[in-house]
């Protein structure tokens, strides 16, 4: 037999949530150990927590600890992966490794949703995901996250995707691997850090049960695979483009300059941003991660009524 739950410590908390079909949130740890700079990562996580609980959600913050599976970090697992050094960066393709050597692994998107499957969690909540990165017919620089939204089913609530990334090459990959990509509340795809990236969102919504009902129906039908939520960051927590768009394109040029390639290339990108914009980025992408966490636990609560009445 396939004895994947030999793998699993899953939190009380957690579990007791899965028996009665209550309201969960998956949340990701490569954002903690990888994505922001400590303090503000452990601050953030812990918020994080503290939003899904009061909009009647249970948070399970995710990833691997001394090669154990964790689904619902506890604080001192948090402050772990928020500060230990030898943490690795844990996609699809890293997890067997990171568990059979009992590592400790920050879980990126693809990770983290094909852990939240391993528990029955179908609600995520990020800041952005991986994506096609800029000059990839040269690199073939794909993340594995559009990969993975294409077979795993969970609902992934984000921000849309960075301008480091290829934007409108991100959406045609997610077309071909027939994700819905649906706008919350905009029509424009929204670009992180800004409202608007001038690409369009190919169906939108407006409330979190319409959310739920798309999730329902796309896996009553057999259809695998995810759904990517697109929140734009609250307007009064936007970025200027013309500073962002800078900031990425002096990042891409480090970046060149100091031969950074593969899993490496978008911890550097984020960190690079983050300096140029003397850490205007990092209060941006703490704010619009908290947005996330708040609809995704709405689009949770809805969610599980679906089920309840099954
Ligand atoms: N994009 C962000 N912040 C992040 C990440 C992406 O704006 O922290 C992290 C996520 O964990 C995502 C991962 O899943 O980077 C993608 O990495 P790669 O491009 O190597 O697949
Ligand atoms: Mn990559």
């Amino acid at each position: 037999m396939n004895n994947y739950t030999d793998y699993l410590d899953i939190s009380k908390e957690v579990l007791d949530g899965l028996r009665y079909y209550k309201p969960i949130v998956a949340l990701e740890s490569t954002i903690i150990s990888h994505g922001m700079p400590y303090p503000e990562n452990i601050e953030t996580a812990l918020s994080l927590e503290k939003i899904i609980r009061k909009n009647n959600a249970i948070p399970a913050t995710m990833g691997i600890v001394k090669g154990r599976i964790k689904i619902g970090f506890n604080q001192e697992e948090i402050e772990y992966l928020a500060s230990a050094k030898d943490v690795i960066k844990t996609s699809r393709r890293d997890i067997p490794y990171v568990v059979s050597m009992g590592l400790s692994g920050g879980t990126t998107v693809a990770a983290t949703m094909i852990l939240s499957q391993y528990a029955g969690i179908r609600v995520f909540a990020t800041g952005g995901i991986g994506g096609v990165h800029r000059g990839a017919d040269k690199s073939f620089d794909i993340s594995a996250d559009l990969t993975e939204l294409s077979i795993t089913n969970v609902a992934v609530v984000c921000a849309g995707v960075k301008a480091i990334l290829d934007i409108g090459l991100t959406l045609e990959q997610l077309e071909t691997l027939g994700v819905p990509v649906i706008g919350y509340g905009t029509d424009d795809f929204p670009a992180f850090y800004t409202r608007k990236s001038g690409f369009k969102v190919p169906m939108r919504i407006d409330r979190p049960q319409d959310c739920a009902k798309i999730m329902k129906s796309k896996w009553d039908l057999n259809l695998d695979g995810g759904i990517m939520v697109a929140n734009p960051i609250p307007q009064q927590y936007e970025a200027r483009k013309d500073i962002i768009d800078k900031a990425i394109e002096s990042a891409l040029l480090e970046a060149e300059k100091d031969g950074v390639k593969g899993k490496e290339t978008t911890p550097y990108l984020l960190d690079k941003v983050k300096d140029i914009t003397a850490g205007k980025s990092l209060a941006a992408n703490m704010a619009l991660v908290k947005n996330n966490a708040m609809l995704a636990a709405q689009i949770a609560v809805e969610y599980s009524k679906l089920e309840n009445e099954q």
